[in-house]
């Protein structure tokens, strides 16, 4: 049996944890046991990577005795009942004090509730989202981890031990809040990345279909885009990808690609979870369901009968269009980075974690899907005014949506009018209109309420709670202070 003489373990050995395993061995200072619930993936781990001096387990007795004290295992493997039965072992070997993380992709809710279990042990459990896919695991991921302020002094510095850094030199990772918070933050991540990817696949769709540009015309000017405020690793890589050839046929390769988006339910959780807090994600809920209303073949064969627009779409000035869709794609961006913001103030509040979301968008500069420098001015509004109540307000959010409306406006007109979906920009367009009007038919909505339900309803005028008793005839129409 080995000593115990490893600061940090890995349980799951498939691609993550393999290549977490591999980053955390890499840095000064870390001796890394690895366990695998089937041997051979221990075996040819150890064998591919003698450089990292992995402490290989082969059961989970053996694994908390090569650990030092305060034992710190990072679990890895399928969320769900995996990580569940991957706890409830190391439970039986771990004493109190010791530190048990999740770092897959577990639901928050699940997060709650195994660390209030684990709790009771005197063990800590910590919720860790880890962002950038196995290339991130491997050089440095971006890492949202919740858990207890205890387990965060051990855990803290080797987890800015792997993290990305950002390019001011600090890690991308920070103690987001407590118990599910890590994970919570994740999962809103992932909703922000559906939008921000939902939008630049629009952005293409009008421009190819407007400008008649090929998809490798397209790709120069999402990467003369790259280098201005649009600037991301999504933009980067559909440059990319648009400029790919399909080996096969000589095709561009996007249009051999079947055009039906998957999913593997994060964005359905962030849109689930926001319904529940009463938060408008539009851009992230029209981004989820667009994946879903591509994924239904047998639907869209059938309506791909009924009519579009009579005129083909063809802009005028494919230039000024092209400089109109940037506007109305920064612009879309900037609500959808608003709401997922506002998602997670909304989940603090509900479930009492003190989040800083300026850390949170600076964390996400390096290392995960939405690294993008556009973060650091998000950053910039929280440090500015930490209680923003709507982060498109901030002076520098605000400016860039003075500046866009008009063209994005037009963007969603020739949309419209061309029959062509952009359900992520008209719908972050609804949202900004709604938000910034006046007065709204809410008041209407509220009428019919109290109509058929005697839900009651306020007045601009004076304090209470009314109800009108709407008779048959409506002349006897009164309202009535219910207090
Ligand atoms: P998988 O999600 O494919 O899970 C495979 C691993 O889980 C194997 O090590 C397997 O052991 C282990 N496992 C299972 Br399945 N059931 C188990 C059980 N009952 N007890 C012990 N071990 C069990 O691995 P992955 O793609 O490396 O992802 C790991 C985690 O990281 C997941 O939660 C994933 O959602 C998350 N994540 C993945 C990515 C990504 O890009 N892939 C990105 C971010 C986060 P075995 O070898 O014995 O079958």
């Amino acid at each position: 049996m080995n000593q115990a003489a490893a600061n940090i373990g890995v349980v799951g050995l498939a691609v993550m944890g393999s290549n977490l395993a591999r980053n955390l061995a890499s840095r000064e200072g870390n001796t890394v046991a690895v366990y695998n619930r089937s041997r051979e993936k221990t075996d040819q781990l150890v064998a591919e990577h003698p450089e990292a001096g992995f402490l290989p387990a082969f059961d989970y007795a053996e694994f908390a005795a090569t650990l030092s004290k305060p034992r710190t295992a990072i679990i890895m493997v399928k969320a769900g009942r995996g990580t569940d039965a991957v706890i409830d072992e190391l439970v039986k070997v771990f004493e109190p004090g010791d530190i048990i993380v999740d770092g897959g992709n577990a639901y928050f809710p699940d997060t709650i509730r195994r660390e209030k279990a684990v709790r009771e042990t005197g063990i800590n459990f910590v919720g860790a989202g880890i962002s950038g896919g196995e290339e991130g695991a491997l050089n440095g991921p971006s890492i949202m981890p919740g858990g207890s302020d205890e387990s965060w002094v051990t855990l803290g510095p080797i987890l800015k031990s792997i993290a990305a850094v950002a390019p001011d030199g600090e890690p991308c990772v920070t103690h987001v809040g407590h118990d599910g918070a890590g994970h919570f933050v994740k999962m809103v991540h992932n909703g922000i990345e559906y939008a921000d990817m939902q939008l630049i696949a629009e952005a293409y769709d009008l421009i190819r279909r407007g400008t008649g540009k090929t998809p490798a015309e397209i790709a120069d000017i999402f990467a003369a885009w790259n280098t201005g405020e649009l600037e991301s690793y999504l933009i980067e890589i559909t440059a990319e990808v648009l400029r790919q050839v399909d080996a096969e046929t000589g095709k561009p390769l996007v249009d051999v690609i079947l055009d039906q988006a998957g999913a593997k339910g994060t964005g359905a959780w962030t849109v689930q979870t926001a319904l529940a807090l009463g938060v408008p994600v539009s851009g992230i809920a029209e981004a989820t369901f667009a994946r879903s209303l591509s994924s239904h073949p047998e639907q869209r064969a059938v309506a791909s009968a009924l009519p579009g627009p009579a005129e083909p779409f063809e802009v005028a000035d494919a230039d000024a269009f092209i400089a109109d869709v940037a506007q109305a794609l920064f612009a879309s961006k900037i609500i959808a980075y608003s709401q997922g913001f506002d998602e997670i103030r909304a989940g603090a509040a509900e479930y009492g974690w003190t989040i800083d979301l300026g850390a949170v968008s600076k964390i996400w500069r390096e290392g995960c899907i939405i690294r993008a420098q556009f973060l650091n001015r998000i950053a910039d509004a929280y440090a500015g005014e930490p209680d923003l109540p709507v982060l498109a307000t901030a002076p520098y959010f605000a400016e860039a949506l003075t500046r866009g409306q008009a063209a994005w406006r037009r963007v969603v007109v020739a949309a419209t009018v061309a029959g062509i979906p952009s359900p992520a920009f008209s719908s972050s367009l609804a949202y900004y209109d709604g938000l910034r009007a006046d007065r709204l038919p809410a008041a209407l909505v509220q009428g019919q309420r109290d109509f058929f339900g005697a839900h009651t309803y306020k007045r601009i005028d004076k304090e209470g709670t009314f109800h009108t008793l709407w008779s048959g005839d409506r002349s006897e129409i009164e309202a009535e202070d219910t207090h």
